[in-house]
């Protein structure tokens, strides 16, 4: 298998996605077992599904706290943290994942880019988004506290625009100057932007992009090199640090 050497004039941008947590038992969206597959996303991730059926959301959300809850990382995820700890701020990581394990694996330099699944906020109000490791039995639609708004969950659902602080703290990371930079996607399917784009900006600045994923991704052809495996096998070996 290929090694990805990173030297001391080199930075990395990483990419994951649900596929990451796949070994560690939480399911992905789009393969087989697919999240979506019962539950059509529209209905369940979008700010017209939640308008028409918050309940239907808050069950499909309980849903998978519950069953993220007890998931631990696995080595894709420790291997990424070891990075981290041996790049300091030549390392930075962008995660699709709402499961929060990245930093339970002891990353910190990272952005959530779609949200967390662990954290509610309110639909009406501007209080600060908040820890909330419940699960709502019976699609209960938890209520704010101080304005009587629905409360719902800190994610950002497909037609709603991702944090701006995120996207610049990734456009800054990818504009520097000061080093030669590698862009790696791991565990994603390339499908949902503005996240699958991160590879074309990586070569428009002359960036070499890794992919690894269990499948070919939509955007696999715009990747210099493609390593077919499984993340928590392929990351532990994969990547050389001088
Ligand atoms: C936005 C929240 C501005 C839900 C999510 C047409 C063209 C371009 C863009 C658009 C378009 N039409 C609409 C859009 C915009 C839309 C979009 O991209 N749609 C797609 C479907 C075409 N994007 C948006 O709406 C974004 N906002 O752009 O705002 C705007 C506004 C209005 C109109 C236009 C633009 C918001 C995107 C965020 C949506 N929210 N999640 C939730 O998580 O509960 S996205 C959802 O998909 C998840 O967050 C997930 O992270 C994400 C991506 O999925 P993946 O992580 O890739 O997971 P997937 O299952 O697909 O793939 C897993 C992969 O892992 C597989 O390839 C598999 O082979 C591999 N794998 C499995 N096991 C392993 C493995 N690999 C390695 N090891 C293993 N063990
Ligand atoms: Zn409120």
């Amino acid at each position: 298998m290929d090694t990805l050497r990173i030297d001391k004039d080199t930075r990395l941008l990483v990419l994951t996605g649900a596929g990451v947590s796949a070994e560690s038992g939480i399911p992905t969206f789009r393969g087989g077992n697919g999240l979506w597959e019962n539950h059509p996303v529209e209905q369940v991730a979008s700010p017209e599904g939640f308008r028409r059926d918050a309940s239907r959301v808050w069950r499909f959300y309980s849903q998978r706290r519950a069953g993220a809850a007890p998931c631990e990382p696995n080595p894709g995820h420790l291997a990424m943290a070891e990075w981290e700890r041996k790049l300091g701020d030549r390392f930075l990581l962008a995660t699709q994942n709402v499961d929060g394990l990245h930093r339970v694996a002891g990353n910190q330099r990272m952005v959530e880019l779609h949200g967390n699944l662990f954290t509610t906020r309110c639909s009406r109000c501007t209080r600060e988004p908040f820890e909330d490791r419940l699960a709502y039995p019976d699609g209960t639609v938890p209520l704010c506290g101080e304005c009587g708004g629905m409360l719902r969950p800190h994610i950002v659902w497909f037609g709603e625009v991702l944090d701006e602080r995120n996207l610049l703290r990734v456009g800054e990371f990818l504009e520097r100057k000061d080093t030669r930079l590698v862009f790696l996607a791991v565990g994603t399917s390339g499908a949902v932007y503005p996240a699958a784009g991160f590879v074309q900006a990586a070569r428009e600045r002359r960036g070499e992009t890794w992919l690894v994923n269990a499948d070919p991704a939509d955007n696999t052809l715009l990747f210099h090199h493609f390593v077919r495996g499984r993340s928590g096998e392929v990351l532990p070996a994969l990547v050389t640090i001088d």
